[in-house]
């Protein structure tokens, strides 16, 4: 049990609600990383504010917890500075698309190689539940007492366009199959998009009445299907689970290297 090896157990217990979605994320993401064998001392982890970015203190990697929405810049920043460190930042889906939303997008762009991990409980699950631009339309939340008209983002979709070179989707009940794709997301050299579809049983679970913890763990089964499965094929409508992006694409600190030696070549001759 490596892994028990990998949190910071002074910091326990923690703070998420019984039913939570985010611990069994964790959970998944522990174990990828035991199972690369990865030593805790070449792991980054940053994150912003949220229910899902107070991951970053109960791990004893190296780690930030920076502000709300600027992970993403702050991780950038580290990996450009020690580009052989893992850096690997949970977002909830506040954190990573709507404050965050343009940093997202540009990490993208830029196919820098961090792990962008997208908690996503459809909810700004610490301060209360407000609606995010993941919770689509005709959802309840405090902010929206009549329900949502705002429609939502499809993480994979937004990833891909702006130029993620890995994206993957799981959920919290698929928790072994999230493992093998943080895994992949976690070796591949470029910006790695995994969304993680989360219960908010609290906020988001009470306010739209969809039961308890097991009964939106049981949603995450019967609604999402494997992309090339049969139960896709017959019933489009779910969300498709798996990998949709592996991509070999020039990486941003490695690009980076070739112009500061172009630059040092220009300038000694
Ligand atoms: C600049 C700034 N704006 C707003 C906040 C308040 N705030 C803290 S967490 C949060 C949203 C959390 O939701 P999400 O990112 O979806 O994560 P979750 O808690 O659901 O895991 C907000 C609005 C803040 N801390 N800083």
């Amino acid at each position: 049990m490596a892994v028990k090896d990998y949190l910071r157990q002074r910091f326990f217990p923690h703070m998420w609600c019984p039913g939570c979605g985010h611990g069994t994320i964790l959970n998944s993401l522990l174990r990828a990383i035991e199972e690369l064998e990865l030593d805790k001392k070449d792991i980054v982890m940053t994150s912003g504010i949220g229910c899902s970015a107070r991951i970053s203190g109960y791990v004893d990697f190296h780690s930030l917890h920076t502000m709300h929405g600027r992970a993403l810049p702050c991780a950038t920043g580290v990996k450009l500075s020690r580009p052989h460190l893992n850096v690997i930042v949970p977002m909830g889906d506040g954190d990573a698309l709507a404050i965050g939303g343009n940093h997202f997008i540009h990490a993208a762009r830029r196919n820098i190689d961090i792990t962008a991990i997208v908690m996503n409980n459809r909810i700004y699950g610490m301060t209360g539940g407000q609606f995010s631009p993941l919770s689509g339309v005709g959802i309840k939340a405090t902010t929206a007492p009549y329900t949502t008209i705002d429609n939502n983002f499809d993480v994979v979709e937004l990833a891909t366009a702006a130029g993620a070179s890995f994206v993957a989707r799981s959920t919290a009940y698929h928790a072994k199959e999230s493992t093998d794709i943080l895994k992949k997301a976690i070796q591949h050299k470029g910006f790695s998009v995994v969304e993680i579809l989360s219960q908010c049983p609290t906020h988001y679970g009470r306010k739209n009445k969809e039961g308890d913890a097991a009964s939106m763990l049981e949603f995450h089964k019967t609604n999402t299907a494997k992309i090339g499965s049969k139960a896709l094929e017959k019933n489009p409508s779910l969300t498709p689970r798996g990998i949709f992006v592996d991509l070999d694409k020039p990486e941003y600190c490695a690009e980076y290297e070739k112009i500061i030696a172009f630059a040092m070549k220009e300038k000694a001759s």
